[in-house]
């Protein structure tokens, strides 16, 4: 029985899921994006439209959007919500001046109907700079502690140190495969 329920269970994890990387302009969403699929820190330049790749994370394949944070281009974002699984949403926790700015889009864009089952990641980034808010103090600034009825986690991050990452992606994995 476990065997035939593990067939079924590999079988239904070799649908792609998908995944929008958002946050403001800078956050690090380029970074991390390339961070999952090569493993690897490349030199970013500010993204204008998208970037797309797929990412393989144990048995789950993951079609992820990392999308232009800069205001002008945030309209958009909501061009990309049909079918969205989960959004990891990323913010640079050493920009106190912007955290305001970052939370009113998070809120926003948690009110999107296409959304409203989506599964959230919030990643407290830029956590190797100096002076940067604490997971906490970032958990409180966003509100977090107010989001009814979604299924979310937050977790400190360095894209360019790698920390962080596994952890988050683990915690997706699991989540979405229990989630169907
Ligand atoms: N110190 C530090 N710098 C980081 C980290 N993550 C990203 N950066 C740097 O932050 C800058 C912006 O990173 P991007 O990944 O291009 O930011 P983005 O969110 O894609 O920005 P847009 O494309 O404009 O929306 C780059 O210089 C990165 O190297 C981090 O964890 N720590
Ligand atoms: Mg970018």
């Amino acid at each position: 029985m476990g065997g035939l329920f593990s067939y079924f269970k590999g079988l239904l994890g070799s649908k792609e899921m998908r995944i929008l990387i958002l946050g403001l302009d800078g956050a690090g969403k380029t970074t991390i994006l390339y961070r999952l699929q090569a493993g690897e820190v490349v030199t970013t330049i500010p993204t204008i439209g998208f970037n797309v790749e797929t990412v393989t994370y144990k048995n789950l394949k993951f079609q992820v959007w990392d999308l232009g944070g800069q205001t002008s281009i945030r309209p958009y974002w909501r061009c990309y919500y049909t079918n969205t699984d989960a959004i990891i949403y990323v913010v640079d926790s050493a920009d106190r001046d912007r955290m305001g700015i970052s939370k009113s889009e998070l809120v926003s864009m948690l009110e999107e109907d296409e959304l409203k089952d989506a599964v959230l990641v919030v990643l407290a980034n830029k956590q190797d700079i100096e002076g940067a808010m604490s997971v906490t103090e970032v958990h409180g600034a966003l509100g977090l502690d107010k989001l009814k009825s979604r299924t979310f986690q937050i977790f400190k991050a360095s894209a360019t140190k790698g920390e962080g990452l596994d952890e988050s992606m683990e915690w997706l994995s699991d989540t979405l495969q229990n989630k169907k």
